[in-house]
């Protein structure tokens, strides 16, 4: 399959380029290099030294006799977006440029405007290239499990059958986002819907939970071929974050009272999920909404599990109940069904004590990287 990653040079991206190659198919990356630009915005870089997006492909090629072609490149331009599409003419694209962190959007006017423009304008531009360039092309679109927010009712994979005054609907499952951020995979869902009913687009919307550890199969291959692990207040995410905190000697921040529940994955299990959705693609005119996690787990929960061995370690890893930057229910209902991955033949890692254990003794070996001061969160709601 010729396969298109967008955003593959980041955290997500890297590993799906790699994997995919490693089995054979034909992968190009698309990426604007920006992320590397707002580690140099927020004063942060990655806990393990990445190499060049230019020397990574090389390496792998190098190591492997396989070639990952590289388009440098914003999907906001258009002009990218239609060479890329002419000249690659991908079956399918996985769709993970966009800015990622809900702090970062949250931060100030100009980064919540960014960020919509930068995600929402992308996606339109990629519709708009399946459209008139490759109309069979699959669109594996990264969305997010927080679209749906925290409801008192079960979340649904994407679609919920409402009885209303007597008639009834299978309608797209109510939206609640958590941030400008969350709100614009909401704007680009609702887009890529219309765009599926309209033009007969293929589509799969992956409803992705947070993803933690940072190893695959591939990326452990060399150190050249390393994935980026972000620990900062702004990119790093809560798993990944207390595992690192641990190592380096700082408290463990749960924010508020910690009760705030989401749905998690091993970035194995990323990289397998969407193999899973480009082998068995979407019809023509299908919108199709998987929720991509294994397991939920409160914020506390997963603090405490750190804790604990990181405890066996011989580590202090204090937790601290920091006051909430965000404006979210620190305690609520969840319950997020998520069997349309496992039925295509999922086969999940769960989090083991083993993989804290791995990322612990990793952000151990690169603590001299740690920057303390940009830990804490600093990017507020109110
Ligand atoms: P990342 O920031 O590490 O990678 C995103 C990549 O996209 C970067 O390399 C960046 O340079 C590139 N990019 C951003 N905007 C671009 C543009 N306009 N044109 C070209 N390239 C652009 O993020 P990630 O953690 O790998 O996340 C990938 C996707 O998965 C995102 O869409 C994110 O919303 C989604 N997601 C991530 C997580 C998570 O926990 N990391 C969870 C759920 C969903
Ligand atoms: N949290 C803490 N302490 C921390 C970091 C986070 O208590 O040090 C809490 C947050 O308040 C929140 C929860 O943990 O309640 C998750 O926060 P996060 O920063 O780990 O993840 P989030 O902001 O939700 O965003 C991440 C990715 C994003 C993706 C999303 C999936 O950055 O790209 O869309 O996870 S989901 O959460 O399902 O929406």
């Amino acid at each position: 399959m010729r396969i298109l990653i967008a955003g593959g040079d980041g955290f997500c991206g890297w590993p799906t380029a790699l994997h995919f190659s490693q089995r054979g198919h034909e992968v190009a990356i698309v990426d604007s290099l920006i992320r590397r630009k707002w580690d140099e915005e927020l004063g942060t870089q990655s806990l393990t030294p990445i190499r060049t997006l230019e020397e990574r492909v090389a390496a792998w090629r190098e190591l492997t006799g396989k070639e990952i072609q590289v388009y440098i490149g914003d999907l906001t331009d258009w002009s990218v977006v239609e060479r890329v599409f002419r000249e690659f003419q991908p079956e399918a694209i996985v769709h993970y440029a966009e800015q990622r962190s809900a702090p970062y959007s949250m931060i100030d006017r100009e980064h919540a405007v960014f960020t919509q423009v930068n995600n929402v304008v992308g996606t339109l531009n990629v519709l708009y290239a399946i459209k008139e360039i490759t109309p069979d092309c699959h669109l594996i679109k990264l969305g997010t499990m927080g679209e749906y927010g925290t409801p008192n009712i079960d979340i649904e994979e994407g679609y919920i059958r409402i009885q209303h005054k007597g008639r009834e609907d299978v309608l797209p499952y109510p939206k609640q986002p958590f941030s400008f951020y969350h709100l614009s995979k909401v704007h680009d869902s609702h887009n890529i819907m219309f765009c599926c009913k309209a033009w007969g687009i293929r589509a799969t919307d992956l409803n992705q939970g947070v993803v933690y550890g940072l190893w695959t199969d591939e990326t452990r291959l060399d150190e050249r071929l390393y994935n980026r692990v972000d620990y900062d207040g702004v990119f790093g995410t809560a798993l990944n974050r207390f595992c690192i905190q641990a190592a380096v000697g700082h408290e463990l921040t749960v924010y508020g009272k910690g009760g705030q529940t989401r749905g998690f994955l091993d970035i194995r299990d990323t990289v397998q999920c969407i193999e899973l959705a480009a082998m068995h693609p979407a019809d023509h005119g299908e919108f199709r909404v998987f929720n991509q996690f294994t397991e939920q787990f409160s914020v506390l929960e997963l603090a405490e599990r750190v804790q604990r061995v990181a405890q066996q370690m011989g580590l202090r890893a204090e937790i601290a109940h920091l006051p909430n930057p965000r404006v979210e229910k620190e305690e609520h209902y969840y319950n997020a069904i998520h069997t349309k991955l496992v039925d295509l033949g999922l086969k999940p890692h769960l989090l083991s004590d083993e993989l804290i254990r791995d990322l612990i003794q990793t952000a151990m070996k690169y603590r001299d990287r740690v920057r303390f001061e940009v830990i804490k969160p600093n990017a507020t709601w109110r």
